[in-house]
């Protein structure tokens, strides 16, 4: 645990750390090759938070970004914080129906959104009284970032806050669909870099890193900002989707010594027949988390190209990763050890800690906690139970502290390492004209990942295909919820009261 004074800006610390180094490159976008240096990243940070309180934002004023990984997108969040403003990142695959929701949740008072987003935001103007402003990143005009950070004073006061003030929010995605606006403190960021980042990973400051997470997932804010920033590491940016041809070229051009990943991810560009080769790449050290990597996928990786991956998992709750492999220590197959700082316990069903090889929720302790849910008084307490949070993911440990991932405690699924509700997905098919119910469950594919499965029962003289109601669900909910595969089955295991029984389901496709 790092001790942290009590009057504390995280943003201004992160940035200070780097006064040494002025002209070092902090942050090239891999689509536009340009880049920032840390004292450029410094100025237009301290730029965009007098721009703010200039035009009367004050501590604690909560604002949305919804913005694309550009050189910007840093800028904006340490802005912000910098002012005392405390910025939401918000999942830029989600749709506008959730946007809505998280705007009108949070009561943000302005939108920081991507030109390439704002028509999924623009049915909401004028709908949500509380948002009064919204400036688009990647444009020029009056309403634009850049507009900002030009226009404010390079030498803007840091707001007075405390390692105890909100920060910025994270939004997790809920078993119901419905997000929840997860609260994270100044404190919080700078012990992730020193329990994971520095101890774990290794982090120093001649590292190139590159994150296929995007900066709005937790797992991306750390790799991606965190990290690199508290040793003046160097990162590279991509505003899209990572494909295998971009992160092939990505290893190759900038020569990344951390790259971070997932294992669908891992699983394309060990699939891919245009992978580079060893000496063409310069990786020191992988990563992944989301869901639990294959043991096969991460032996073939290391033969391949000599350098570990860590698998590791956090949670948005916990801000990074919490139970990690650690290079010279891997075993394939495992989550690896607790990461120092954080306490682990597993808790079976009757609420007493399970002892070695026997399976309950995992639970952590660790001074990166999130405080609460934003106006979820109950599933705040469900989860944060005082010292302790509830992970909702069963393992089991060994004799040598290694942790095995055992499935999840509720019926939620990970895809491609986002949760995905079964839930949110059931009720999308069921607004399909001849869909009368719907089942969901995850279902490994020839990888060992997870993916959504539908099994569903039509309305009598229906008929419907496959492809009819994969397309339903793509156009309505974010992209990777889509079912793979559909079953057409004439009904549903359910209990006496009505409840579907997806553990049925789980069990006949296993
Ligand atoms: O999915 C994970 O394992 C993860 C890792 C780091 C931070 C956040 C998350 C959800």
């Amino acid at each position: 645990r790092v001790e942290i004074p009590r009057d504390y800006n995280a943003a201004h610390d992160l940035l200070r750390r780097n006064a040494a180094r002025p002209a070092k490159v902090a942050y090239i976008d891999a689509a536009s090759g340009q880049s920032l240096t840390y004292a450029q990243l410094e100025e237009q940070s301290h730029r965009f938070a007098a721009a703010l309180r200039d035009r009367g934002f004050t501590p604690e004023t909560r604002v949305l970004v919804a913005m694309l990984d550009t050189l910007e997108w840093p800028v904006v969040f340490l802005g912000c914080i910098l002012a005392g403003v405390v910025p939401i990142a918000a999942n830029t695959l989600l749709t506008g129906k959730d946007f809505e929701f998280m705007l009108r949740d949070s009561r943000a008072h302005a939108l920081f959104v991507s030109r390439p987003l704002l028509p999924t935001f623009e049915p909401l103007v004028g709908q949500v009284a509380t948002l009064k402003h919204i400036f688009v990143a990647g444009d020029a005009g009056e309403r634009s970032v850049a507009h900002l950070v030009a226009s404010g004073e390079a030498n803007s006061e840091v707001a007075s806050t405390c390692s105890d003030d909100a920060c910025f929010w994270l939004y997790s995605s809920g078993s119901t669909g419905t997000p929840k606006g997860t609260v994270h403190l100044h404190s919080h960021m700078v012990q992730t870099a020193e329990l994971y980042g520095r101890a774990i990973l290794g982090i120093r400051e001649d590292d190139v890193v590159f994150s296929a997470a995007k900066l709005f997932f937790a797992y991306g804010l750390g790799n991606a900002l965190t990290f690199p920033l508290s040793v003046g590491a160097t990162t590279i940016l991509l505003p899209t989707r990572p494909t295998p041809a971009d992160v092939f070229r990505i290893l190759k051009e900038h020569k990344p010594s951390i790259f971070y990943g997932v294992p669908t991810l891992y699983a394309a560009l060990l699939a891919d027949a245009n992978r580079p080769k060893k000496d063409e790449v310069a990786l020191r050290v992988c990563t992944s988390a989301g869901e639990a990597l294959p043991a096969d996928i991460g032996e073939r990786w290391t033969r391949e190209y000599g350098c570990e991956i860590l698998d590791g998992i956090g949670s948005t709750e916990m801000l990074h990763i919490f139970l990690s492999n650690r290079p010279g220590k891997v075993r394939y197959g495992t989550t690896g050890q607790a990461v120092p700082g954080y306490q682990l316990r597993i808790v079976g069903d009757d609420g007493r800690e399970c002892a070695d090889g026997e399976i309950g929720e995992l639970q952590i302790s660790g001074p990166s906690a999130a405080i609460m849910y934003w106006n979820n008084r109950t599933k705040t307490k469900a989860t944060f139970a005082g010292e302790w949070t509830r992970s909702g993911d069963k393992y089991t440990r060994d004799a040598d502290g290694y942790y095995t991932y055992g499935g999840r405690s509720d019926d939620m699924l990970k895809v491609g390492g986002i949760y995905v509700s079964p839930f949110e997905v059931e009720a999308c098919l069921m607004t399909h004209a001849s869909v009368l119910e719907a089942a969901v469950i995850g279902v490994a594919d020839q990888d060992g990942l997870v993916k959504p499965k539908a099994y569903v029962v039509l309305k009598p003289g229906q008929q419907a295909s496959a492809e009819d109601l994969q397309g339903h669900v793509k156009t309505r909910l974010a992209p990777y919820k889509y079912p793979r595969w559909i079953a057409f089955v004439p009904e549903l295991p359910k209990t006496a009261t009505g409840k579907i029984q997806r553990f049925k389901l789980r069990a006949a496709a296993a």
